[in-house]
C-alpha cells in the first residue's frame, strides 16, 4: 500500500513525479486557496504533506488529523509548524536548510541596494514620464559601500549578508543575535557582536534575519525604529511579525528612518495599506529564495525528506527525533 501524500503547493513536474513513482499523491497544480478548515480536512486524508511556509500544522490542524505521519516544509522558516506538538504525536517535521542560503542572502543584498539607492521609486517615477531633466539631488540615495551593517540575526544567512558586505563593499558589519559567532565565524564575516541597541543606533542599514517565533513578534516596533538613525535603512527578509508593520510605515511617512525595503509581511499575502502609500519602500512578494535553481533545490529536498522518512524511517534535514 503506497503511502497518501498531499503536496499543498504548486511545484516542478519532475519532482512531482519522483513522488509519484513513491506514493499516492494529491497535487494543488491548479493552486487552489484553501481555507484553514478545508487544509485540515484534506491533509485529514493523508499521512503525509510537502508544505509551504503559509501552510499551517498547528495544534488546531493537528487535531484533525490523527493519522499524520510527516511534514516536509519546503523552507528553512518552519514557524507554521508546531514542532513540540508534532514530536509529541510522533509525526517527523523536516526543512530545507543550507539549499537556499546563498540566493537568499544575494536577494538580502540586493534588496539593501534597491532601498538604499531608491531604484524602485526612480523606476517608477521615470515609468510616469516625470524625468525632464537632470537634478542633482535626484534620488539621492544611501551610501552602501563603507557604511556600517547591522545584522539582526546572524545565522547561515545573516552570515552570508556580512560576508558580501564586508568583503564586496568594504562594509563595517556589526551582529547581534541570540548567541555569539565563534572567533573564526566572526573573522570570516569581519563581523563585531554588539548589543541590540548598539546596532539600531549606529546601523546604516539594518538587515533582519531572525527566525519568527511568539518571543521574536515585533522586534522592530515604534521604540525600536525611534533608536534608528534618520538616514538609516531597515531590511527584512525574515518573516512577517517580525516588525509591526504599521509603526514601520509610520516612521517611513514622518522620515525617521529613510527607507526600508521589505519581502515580508504581517498576515501576507496581504499589505498593510500605509505601506503601499509611502513612496520610501521597496516591496516584494516573499522571493528571496526565489532563484530557479534554489528553489528546484528546495523542492526536491522536500520531496526526498518525505521519501527517505516514509521509505527509510530517516529524513536528510529533521527538526525533530520521532520514531518512524
Ligand atoms: C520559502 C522562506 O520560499 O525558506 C523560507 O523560510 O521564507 C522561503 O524561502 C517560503 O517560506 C515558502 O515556503
Amino acid at each position: 500500500m503506497k503511502h497518501k501524500i498531499i503536496v499543498a503547493c504548486p511545484i516542478f513536474e519532475e519532482v512531482l513525479a519522483r513522488l509519484h513513482e513513491h506514493f499516492d499523491v494529491t497535487d494543488n497544480q491548479a493552486n487552489e486557496v484553501w481555507t484553514k478548515a478545508e487544509w485540515t480536512h484534506k491533509l485529514s486524508q493523508h499521512t503525509a504533506a510537502l508544505t509551504t511556509g503559509a501552510d499551517p500544522v498547528d495544534a488546531e490542524v493537528l487535531a484533525g488529523c490523527p493519522q499524520l505521519k510527516a511534514v516536509a516544509n519546503m523552507a528553512v522558516g518552519y514557524n507554521n509548524l508546531d514542532v513540540p506538538a508534532m514530536t509529541a504525536r510522533g509525526i517527523q517535521a523536516s526543512n530545507t536548510p543550507d539549499v537556499l542560503t546563498e540566493t537568499t542572502a544575494d536577494f538580502g543584498f540586493a534588496l539593501l541596494m534597491a532601498t538604499a539607492r531608491r531604484i524602485t521609486e526612480s523606476e517608477h517615477f521615470l515609468r510616469r514620464g516625470e524625468w525632464k531633466q537632470w537634478r542633482y539631488d535626484m534620488f539621492a540615495g544611501t551610501e552602501v559601500h563603507g557604511s556600517t551593517l547591522g545584522i539582526l540575526g546572524m545565522g547561515r544567512i545573516g552570515q552570508g549578508i556580512a560576508r558580501r558586505g564586508a568583503h564586496g563593499f568594504g562594509m563595517k558589519v556589526i551582529y547581534h543575535n541570540r548567541s555569539r559567532l565563534s572567533p573564526e565565524a566572526e573573522s570570516e564575516c569581519k563581523a563585531t557582536y554588539v548589543s541590540k541597541e548598539e546596532l539600531l543606533k549606529t546601523a546604516d542599514h539594518v538587515v533582519l534575519v531572525v527566525p519568527y517565533s511568539p518571543a521574536s513578534h515585533h522586534t522592530i516596533g515604534a521604540a525600536e525604529l525611534a533608536h534608528m538613525k534618520p538616514t538609516a535603512t531597515l531590511i527584512n527578509i525574515a518573516r512577517g511579525g517580525i516588525v509591526d508593520d504599521a509603526a514601520l510605515a509610520v516612521a517611513l511617512r514622518e522620515r525617521r528612518i529613510a527607507a526600508a525595503g521589505l519581502d515580508v509581511f504581517e498576515g501576507e499575502p496581504k499589505v498593510h495599506p500605509d505601506l503601499l502609500t509611502v513612496p520610501n519602500v521597496v516591496l516584494t512578494p516573499h522571493i528571496a529564495s526565489a532563484s530557479v535553481t534554489t528553489r528546484m533545490a528546495m523542492a526536491t529536498l522536500a520531496a526526498d525528506n518525505l521519501i527517505s522518512y516514509l521509505t527509510q524511517g530517516k529524513s536528510i534535514t529533521p527538526l525533530n527525533t520521532v520514531g518512524a
